[in-house]
């Protein structure tokens, strides 16, 4: 077992219920990594009820304001790793000029193959969510989402997308992949969202 290294007393209290810390980072995700010769073959969309469907290429995306973070992870299989240096750029950033519509309430985050996770609009537009490119000051490796992942840290972490292609903003809350399988449709870690019956 690599957890179970006990968090020292100040960094317990960052650690919410069941959850160890892990100084490793384990790769976890559903199906296939893709892996990218070339970043042409690779852009965002962002679509839905937005006024300005818009999609990004990823030099576009390196064009925005550069935005750091650093944020504690939780997983909901229970590990948590503190303190990860993200960079990249902010989610308000990024949807600035799409013309969000008054009444888009959630987005939906689509990766590659299909994969989805679904959030509310205002958890997604948080100060701290983020599109990400590096790592502890690393590019991604493509296990962990290169090139560009959502980290969205104060939610568990499976709403953080890697391999992230588009953005749909949406009316109602539409269950993504381990949504419709049972997990909770918001996933705090402090409350132990875990299951849609937690
Ligand atoms: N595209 C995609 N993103 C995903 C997943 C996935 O299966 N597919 N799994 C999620 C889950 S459950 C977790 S815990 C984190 C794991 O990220 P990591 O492998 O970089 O630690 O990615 C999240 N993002
Ligand atoms: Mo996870």
């Amino acid at each position: 077992m690599f957890f179970g290294k006990t968090p020292k007393k100040k960094d317990r209290e960052r650690v919410p219920p069941n959850q160890n810390v892990t100084t490793r980072w384990p790769v976890l995700h559903y199906g296939n990594v893709p892996y990218y010769n070339n970043l042409n073959d690779w852009n965002l969309k962002i679509y839905g009820m937005v006024e300005n469907p818009t999609t990004f290429t990823y030099e576009e995306i390196l064009a925005l304001p550069k935005s750091t973070a650093t944020n504690d992870i939780h997983c909901v299989t229970g590990w948590s790793r503190l303190d990860n240096e993200w960079e990249g750029v902010a989610v308000k950033d990024v949807v600035k000029n799409v013309g969000i519509h008054p009444l888009a309430k959630y987005v939906l985050l689509h990766a590659e193959e299909g994969w989805t996770t679904n959030l509310p609009l205002n958890d997604f537009l948080k100060e701290t969510s983020l599109l990400a490119h590096s790592h502890n000051g690393q590019t991604l490796t493509p296990e962990h989402g290169y090139p560009l992942r959502a980290v969205v840290p104060h939610l568990y972490f499976w709403k953080s997308a890697k391999w992230l292609r588009a953005i749909e903003f949406l009316p109602m809350e539409t269950p993504g992949f381990w949504e419709k399988n049972g997990y909770h449709m918001y996933g705090d870690p402090w409350k132990e969202e875990r299951f849609s019956w937690d």
